[in-house]
């Protein structure tokens, strides 16, 4: 899991300047480990076309061998046999959603050392921690925190996998992981980003497992 982690993609088609699969495509060449597939704001997709772009997006990642996951939408991860499921606090529990997915994998987000201890006792893969820094990409967003957020879980005893999230850049992944992350999730780092491949390579060179305390 920890590896998997390390350039964590998420993405819907709001976020994409070009169609999701070109982007998604160059993201995977470029060194990207894992996917979520998160299909939300102003102009989301629903019904048979949010399907339809959840299963050729599945298919992409199924070619390069990377996992597939859901952000809260349960059944249409069991409906396509998605990898796993991500979900946050306002979202299905944790533990029901564990009970659903059974050994698919289950990531939940958390902002306080409560939530995440919850997350775990409830069966979480992996946690994503943030916002990190400021977001642009996420309308209820909660106030950043910063990674010592993520060096606070560490220091009190949550050794799962996790991932920080919100705001990071190729720029700042590495403070992340010093922090104690096992990777970095991304939105706008890579879907926006003039190079999508070039700027995939360079989180993944930014995120090097060594970089952990
Ligand atoms: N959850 C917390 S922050 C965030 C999500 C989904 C948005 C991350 O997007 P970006 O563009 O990497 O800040
Ligand atoms: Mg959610």
């Amino acid at each position: 899991m920890r590896k998997l982690l390390r350039a964590y993609l998420v993405l819907g088609s709001t976020n994409c300047r070009d169609h999701p699969l070109r982007v998604l495509e160059e993201a995977l060449t470029g060194g990207i480990t894992l996917v979520q597939f998160r299909e939300k704001g102003p102009g989301a997709l629903t019904g048979e076309p949010l399907r339809a772009l959840a299963v050729q997006l599945q298919a992409a990642c199924r070619r390069r061998g990377v996992p597939f996951l859901v952000n809260d939408d349960v059944e249409l991860a069991l409906e396509i046999g998605a990898d796993g499921v991500h979900v946050g606090q306002e979202d299905e529990a944790a533990a029901r959603v564990r009970d659903r997915i059974v050994d698919r994998i289950l990531g939940v987000s958390a902002h306080t050392f409560a939530e995440a201890e919850a997350a775990v006792r409830h069966g979480a893969d992996y946690l994503g921690i943030g916002p990190i820094y400021p977001t642009a990409s996420k309308a209820d967003a909660k106030a950043p925190q910063g990674p010592g957020l993520i060096r606070e879980l560490r220091a009190r005893g949550i050794t799962s996998p996790l991932v920080g999230i919100g705001g990071i850049t190729t720029e700042t992944a590495g403070e992340v992981i010093r922090a104690g992350a096992d990777g970095v999730a991304v939105i706008s780092a890579v879907t926006q980003a003039t190079d999508v491949q070039d700027s995939a390579a360079r989180l993944y060179a930014a995120t090097a497992a060594d970089l952990r305390p």
